[in-house]
């Protein structure tokens, strides 16, 4: 089995010509500040009208922590938008790492399901739902690497920092792990 590429790149993930962007959404999945605001900018009505069609679970609630789910991508490069809720930190005793990297493995398999091929991550909940950025990369590497060995298909996993901080983060462990 090959193991897929990984790239690392400090940027707009809106901007990247890949299959798939991740979103790190909010459980209601209408939008909100961060990635999901550029990612709803950039894509235009038709992703909010998409979103708004995927059903409730629960009141408020498209898409549970941890859970992704799939949209078109409306005026974007990609062909799909994954969503994903990450978790909000509130300490580290709440089961965080585990939503976290549930947030990384579901929307994997879900892009792998859709046929994508080339995938771009932001650093889910590293922004306004406050992940400790060494603790959140390191769950995002070593889940995305493991996930990633049992769907062959998926060929390019690019981790799209918008800060030199987590850039500086994830270049360490990836170089670690080379
Ligand atoms: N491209 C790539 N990464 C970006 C971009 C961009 N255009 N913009 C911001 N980031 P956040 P969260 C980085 O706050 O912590 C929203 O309101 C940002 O620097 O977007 O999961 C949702 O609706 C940070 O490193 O997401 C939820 O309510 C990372 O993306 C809530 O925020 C994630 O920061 C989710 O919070």
């Amino acid at each position: 089995m090959t193991e897929p590429r990984y790239e690392l790149i400090q940027g707009d993930i809106t901007k990247l010509d890949v299959d798939a962007v991740v979103n790190a959404a909010n459980c209601g999945l209408m939008g909100g500040g961060g990635v999901d605001g550029a990612i709803h900018r950039a894509a235009g009505q038709a992703l909010y009208d998409e979103c708004e069609k995927l059903p409730f679970v629960r009141a408020g609630v498209r898409c549970p922590t941890g859970e992704a789910r799939i949209t078109g991508a409306g005026k974007m490069k990609c062909r799909y938008i994954i969503h994903t809720a990450g978790p909000v930190y509130g300490g580290g005793d709440r089961g965080e790492a585990e939503k976290l990297g549930n947030c990384y493995a579901n929307s994997l398999r879900l892009a792998a399901e859709n046929g994508v091929e080339s995938i771009a991550f932001p650093n889910i909940s590293c922004g306004i739902y406050g992940y400790p950025l060494d603790e959140a990369a390191k769950i995002a590497v070593e889940t995305v690497r493991r996930v990633c060995a049992g769907l062959p298909s998926i060929k390019k996993v690019i981790f799209c920092c918008f800060d030199r901080r987590n850039f500086d983060i994830y270049k360490n462990l990836l170089d670690a792990s080379d």
